[in-house]
């Protein structure tokens, strides 16, 4: 079993959520925060099988498009502190996603 951790933005999560459930797959949100642009995002949780792993991230692929942000001047605490120049705009994925391997899920 895999858990699939896919963070999204905000725009996309609801139709890519919503077609995850609709082909059958379990869906877990979470509201997330993207630590450079320092804006929300959604991690979508979905515990699947092997076998439906790649069904999945083409769900996730077909409803999440690459978007071009703009850079707010309070983004990435971290690098403002420290006075780094930030770029005006960012190229933010479709997704981002991550598969990992389960070794247990029990439901009581
Ligand atoms: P954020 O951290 O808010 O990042 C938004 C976009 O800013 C990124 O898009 C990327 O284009 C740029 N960016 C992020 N960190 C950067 C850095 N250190 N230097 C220069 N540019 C940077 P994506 O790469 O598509 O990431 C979208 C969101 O997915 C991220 O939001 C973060 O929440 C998550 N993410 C992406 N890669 C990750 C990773 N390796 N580990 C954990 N979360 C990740």
């Amino acid at each position: 079993m895999k858990l699939i951790l896919a963070i999204i933005n905000n725009d996309d999560s609801a139709i890519a959520a919503a077609s995850l459930t609709e082909a059958g797959f379990f869906v877990t949100k979470l509201s997330t925060t993207g630590g450079f642009l320092m804006v929300g995002n959604t991690t979508l949780l979905i515990g699947t099988e092997d076998k439906d792993v790649d069904v999945a991230i083409e769900i996730i692929k077909k409803q999440c498009t690459t978007k071009k942000k703009t850079v707010a001047p309070t983004s990435s605490f971290g690098s403002g502190l420290q006075n780094f120049s930030l770029p005006d705009e960012v190229t933010v994925s479709g997704a981002t996603v991550f598969v990992l391997s389960v070794d247990k899920m029990e439901k009581m």
